[in-house]
């Protein structure tokens, strides 16, 4: 789909428009490309089908960005775009993305010292020359020396949720390119491995192992390197090829033959730890183990390598999912037969938390609801924002009563079990944001931070403590408040959050949206050593995101959760139990 590279055209547009202080442009500009990124369609199709008024007639995109749609995709580029980043220094966009500066900054920053793009900045950053900016003290020179810092670990990797999706696009486009006539290749065996396949929150790059004999390996590389978003082939042979994709993503291909493949299947998942680890075995077990596979030290002969199972068999190992090779004591469990049966996608019952047009949400309830059961679930928690959080359109009481008025009309039409609930903000003082005449209503109360999030440790560790005291608080919603790439989690002692959380029977959210995947897995096998439960919630705005639940499963597994472990795969008799105001 050339969704994501016109929606980032668009943003790149929108930073560039905003630089040179255009007014109204940016705004629309973005909120175009996000309505592209969350189209669920392929762009391309409508423009083939319905021409330009296809186009506008997406919601957000007029007749002038439309006609830029249409000139990228019929040219592969737009003249004015072009004409445009002539005009702004290369490094705008890049700028842009750093935490705390804006258009004006980077103007600022531009005429007095040149700075044009992120190595300019952290030179004058080194030098310590900001400081003596006009209103531009020590402490801002600080800041935003932490903020480049945060930007160039982000930068180098790929989140998640951008990464599986674009995997899964390539595999399904290489398996075309190869089955057509030219080609005539049928790969059967393809897949993602790596730390994608892993699913770890962020990918270096992404890594394509694929099954082939000798003599074909050379015409899936082709095809390969001339998939129609190519900007680059790095590198191209018949067992290895590299390619940077136009919108900057590395991929590598790995093409072995049938005997081999599971043993590069396994290789090449990683980690590179966990390998090591696994190769010492099988060095004490008298072995070699490579790519190619696991091989008699004596006679060299190959005694695994088709499947991934039979080397970690003949290891004296049960299978080891691909998400805990980690090398954080996996090896030793699965070597005594006790790893954790891991909780898998159908386990999950319920989303528990998702918000509607009623505060931030894209959607109605109606349309979020008729998603939610058509996704198959038994129960969903409506979880709109509470009263202070006035810029995500938090609900008053009275409009939370409308609320539920309507929930319970729709109640009657729907299978799915509705249940009222809201993301309630945690007050600086550790309050919550709703009386408890009220909170004593809802179904489910997900407690949130959403604001301070500079407050030395020991304010925001009593703030959430607080919260978790009160007794009709019944999930903490993405509890380190971190935001991947732009926002490090809060300073807080989760020690002291997970201890009062398990003394007062609060359920642990581990949040699926790609931005955050909070509590992230390091966190989850912490939480899980307090003996707390936890919920893999979507936090949805449109029905799309209620597809990212496949994110925040990934991490429950990275941290080794199992069923049991996770209240929402519960059937709506037990989530009952666990959740005690719950009325019907
Ligand atoms: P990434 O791309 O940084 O997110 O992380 P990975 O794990 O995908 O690493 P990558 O792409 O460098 O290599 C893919 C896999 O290949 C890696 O997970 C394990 C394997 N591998 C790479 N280098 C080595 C190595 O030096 N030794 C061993 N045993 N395995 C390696
Ligand atoms: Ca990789
Ligand atoms: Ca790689």
């Amino acid at each position: 789909m050339k969704n994501r590279e016109i929606a980032e055209l668009l943003y790149e547009a929108a930073d560039i428009l905003e630089y040179q202080q255009v007014e109204w442009k940016p705004r629309a500009y973005r909120k175009a490309a996000q309505m592209i990124e969350n189209l669920g369609e392929d762009i391309k199709k409508i423009y083939e089908r319905s021409g330009k008024d296809g186009l506008t007639e997406i919601p957000g995109i007029g007749e002038s960005i439309a006609d830029h749609i249409a000139e990228y995709l019929e040219t592969g580029k737009v003249e004015k775009f072009e004409k445009l980043k002539g005009k702004a220094p290369s490094g705008t966009a890049e700028l842009m993305e750093i935490r705390g500066i804006g258009a004006k900054k980077m103007k600022k920053l531009a005429d007095a010292f040149g700075i044009m793009n992120v190595s300019d900045l952290k030179e004058a950053i080194n030098a310590h020359k900001l400081r003596k900016l006009e209103n531009f003290g020590e402490k801002s020179e600080e800041n935003l020396a932490r903020a480049v810092e945060q930007y160039e670990k982000s930068h180098s990797r790929i989140a998640l949720g951008k990464a599986l999706p674009l995997a899964d696009e390539i595999i399904s486009a290489l398996k075309a390119r190869c089955k057509s006539a030219r080609c005539k290749v049928d790969l059967a065996k393809i897949i993602y491995t790596g730390s994608l396949r892993r699913l770890r929150e962020t990918i270096g790059d992404i890594d394509i192992l694929a099954e082939a004999e000798k003599e074909e390996a050379l015409k899936v590389m082709d095809a390969f390197v001339s998939l129609p978003d190519v900007e680059e082939v790095v590198l191209k042979g018949s067992t290895k090829s590299s390619i940077i994709l136009k919108e900057g993503t590395a991929i590598d291909l790995r093409v072995v033959t049938p005997e081999s493949y599971g043993a590069a299947l396994q290789y090449f998942t990683g980690s590179k730890e966990h390998n090591i680890e696994l190769r010492n075995i099988a060095i004490k077990k008298g072995y070699k183990l490579s790519e190619y596979g696991l091989y008699s030290k004596e006679s060299e002969k190959q005694i695994a390598g088709k499947s991934e199972e039979e080397i970690y068999e003949k290891l004296g190992l049960v299978y080891i999912p691909p998400e805990l090779r980690e090398s954080r004591g996996e090896i030793k469990a699965a070597a005594k037969n006790a790893l954790p049966k891991l909780i898998e996608v159908g386990d999950l019952r319920g989303d528990i938390h998702m918000h509607t047009n009623y505060s931030e949400g894209k959607e109605s309830l109606e349309t979020m609801i008729g998603e939610a059961e058509a996704l198959g679930y038994e129960y969903i928690a409506v979880t709109d924002h509470s009263r202070s959080q006035r810029i995500a359109s938090g609900m008053e009481i009275e409009k939370l009563k409308a609320q539920w008025y309507e929930i319970d009309k729709l109640s009657k039409r729907f299978k799915i079990k509705i249940l009222k609930g809201s993301e309630v903000e945690i007050l600086k003082d550790g309050s919550l944001d709703y009386p408890d005449e009220v909170l004593k209503e809802l179904d489910i109360v997900v407690g949130a931070v959403h604001s301070g999030f500079s407050a030395p440790e020991k304010k925001m560790t009593e703030r959430i403590v607080s919260a978790i005291g009160n007794r009709y608080l019944d999930i903490l919603a993405h509890p380190s408040g971190r935001l991947l790439g732009k926002r490090e989690a809060y300073a807080v002692n989760f020690e002291n959050v997970f201890e009062a959380a398990a003394a007062n029977g609060k359920v642990m959210e581990i949040n699926s949206q790609p931005s955050r995947l909070d509590l992230n897995d390091e966190l989850i096998l912490r939480a899980k050593n307090f003996g707390l439960k936890f919920c893999i919630s979507t936090d949805s705005y449109t029905i799309s995101d209620l597809a990212s639940m496949r994110y925040g499963l990934g991490q429950a597994r990275r941290g080794w959760l199992e069923k049991e472990d996770v209240v929402n795969t519960y059937p709506y008799s037990r989530l009952k139990e666990v959740f005690k105001k719950i009325k019907h």
